[in-house]
């Protein structure tokens, strides 16, 4: 029986980051990865919570990742800040570019961050999150592991290839969403399948394209994209421009570069910061009107914004803590003993 173990957030951090240091992570990339892995468990997002922590420390032993990479900045035009994160993890590179990023798209009316050779695993909402603390409006794609079938297609040509999107308010939360192009998030499937719990149709393919509810069977088979055709040309998008255009790995080329170890996936990232002010002038003010009329119609009729969930689920963790599966805990706590 799996029971659920209450954690503090400063026990979830501490605990992802002793995992990763044992296992030879440098002190601020596993900083970083905690820091992420955190707000992920207090957001109730389980497929990008502590789960993660087995992946990281996978993906260190496999000796793909440098553990202790320094991410380099370029300069490629005005409007582009590089980031090569030299085959660490995403999160330093996005860290380090962030100020850059902000800074370009005061002065230009927009900029793009592209950070190109990191191991990426995590959600984006805290990435688009934080340019819209900035008073930016956000947007995030990346590529993953060819896992997911074009729709009329069987076999995997897309990663899980998530979008974000980021929309700064006064006074309250942004709005944001966040979501896979496939049907859902691969880790989703995965804990599914730990759990040994089946998914539903339209999540994805057995080895035979059969569409199947079979977690384990999915994951040697192929993927679903949401919204059929929309979703698979979504999936294409984000290929294109989070992998050739930025110069970087599709999802088919990540996975070949990964040759069966396992490990996070290794490719780009692209992220846009948008300056409502620049955009807007003296109509500034209209524009964000504009916006909460918007988001006023659709709360008015009882449908929910997306990132309301996760915002009720932060501020129930910041209060109560977190509640951990053992199982879980116990995989944590073989890889910081073994
Ligand atoms: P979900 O399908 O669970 O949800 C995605 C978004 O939809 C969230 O913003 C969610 O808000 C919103 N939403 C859900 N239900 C509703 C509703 N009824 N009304 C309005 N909004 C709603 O997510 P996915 O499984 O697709 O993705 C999960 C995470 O996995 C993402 O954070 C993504 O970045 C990450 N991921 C990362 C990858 C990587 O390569 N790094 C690859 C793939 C995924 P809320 O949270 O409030 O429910
Ligand atoms: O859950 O699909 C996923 C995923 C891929 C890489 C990181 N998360």
């Amino acid at each position: 029986m799996n029971d659920l173990i209450n954690l503090s957030l400063e026990q979830v951090h501490a605990l992802a980051l002793r995992a990763l240091t044992v296992n030879g992570m440098g002190e601020d990339h596993a900083r970083a990865i905690a820091d992420t892995i955190t707000q992920g468990q207090r957001d109730e997002c389980h497929s990008h919570g502590l789960y993660r922590v087995l992946v990281c420390v996978h993906s260190l032993r496999s000796g793909k990742v440098d553990p202790v990479a320094r991410p380099s900045v370029s300069r490629p035009a005005p409007a582009i800040v590089r980031v090569d994160a030299q085959r660490g993890y995403s999160l330093l590179a996005f860290q380090t570019g962030l100020p850059l990023l902000v800074e370009q798209a005061r002065e230009l009316g927009m900029a793009a961050l592209v950070i190109r050779n990191c191991f990426h695993f995590s959600a984006l909402w805290p990435e688009v999150e934080a340019i819209a603390a900035q008073g930016l409006v956000g947007m995030a794609m990346t590529p993953s592991h060819a896992w997911v079938a074009p729709e009329g297609g069987r076999r995997g040509v897309f990663g899980t290839n998530p979008l974000a999107f980021s929309w700064p308010r006064e006074g309250q939360e942004p709005f944001v969403f966040d979501f896979a192009t496939s049907a859902i998030a691969r880790g989703d499937i995965e804990l599914h399948a730990r759990q040994g719990k089946p998914i539903p149709l339209g999540w994805g393919l057995d080895a035979e394209g059969r569409p199947s509810t079979d977690a384990r069977a999915v994951l040697e088979g192929a993927m679903q994209t949401f919204g059929g055709h929309k979703g698979s040309a979504l999936a294409a998008m984000i290929e294109l421009m989070a992998g050739a255009l930025i110069g970087d790995l599709t999802s088919a080329e990540s996975l070949a570069f990964d040759g069966g170890a396992g490990a996070t996936p290794c490719h780009g990232e692209l992220v846009l910061a948008f300056d409502p002010a620049r955009f807007l002038g003296n109509e500034l003010d209209a524009g964000r009107q504009r916006a909460e009329a918007l988001f006023a119609a659709i709360t008015g009729q009882g449908a929910r914004l997306p990132s309301q969930r996760r915002f009720a689920a932060r501020q129930r963790s910041e209060r109560e803590g977190v509640w951990v599966g053992r199982t879980l805990l116990d995989d944590i706590q073989r890889l910081i003993d073994d």
